[in-house]
């Protein structure tokens, strides 16, 4: 990674750090140490810094969006369940005024009727969900397309 190249947060919240032991029937067998080595490599093939974090914490996390305003080129977020409760992090997700793709591993509409909620939409330039982690790598490659028609 240099320093030059943009900055990618890819930013993940509560419960993800579980990922590979919670419910593999849904989210998959991919852990987050796997998540993060396919985003840091992916990454490195757009020519994109990934900086990959994961938190258990709400304000944890809308911190990390609000530095995501001078810190970096764009967001993928996964907000785990926040995405269906959270006004903070739509309020810094719009305060931090940084691209942002929404992810999730499932596909939330195919669920529970709370999870049709989000409060990261209709902030977001779009949404991926049901892909599992290869929605993550979408995000990043529909980010620097972006980043490249600018
Ligand atoms: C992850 C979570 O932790 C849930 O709370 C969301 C999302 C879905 C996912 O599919 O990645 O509802």
């Amino acid at each position: 990674m240099s320093d030059t190249q943009p900055q990618i947060f890819v930013l993940n919240g509560p419960n993800l750090n579980m990922l590979g032991k919670r419910e593999p029937e849904i989210y998959g067998s991919t852990t987050l140490p796997d998540l993060k080595a396919l985003c840091e490599r992916e990454g490195a093939t757009l020519g994109l810094g990934s900086d990959f974090r994961q938190t258990n914490h709400e304000g944890e996390l809308i911190a990390w969006i609000q530095e995501a305003r001078n810190g970096a080129a764009g967001i993928v977020l996964n907000a785990g369940a926040l995405t269906h409760t959270s006004i903070g992090v739509y309020d810094a997700r719009l305060a931090a005024e940084t691209p942002t793709i929404e992810v999730h591993l499932s596909n939330v509409y195919a669920r529970e009727e709370f999870r049709s909620k989000s409060y990261i939409s209709p902030a977001a330039v779009g949404v991926l969900c049901g892909f599992g982690a290869d929605g993550y790598v979408f995000a990043l490659k529909a980010l620097s397309d972006r980043l490249e028609s600018r």
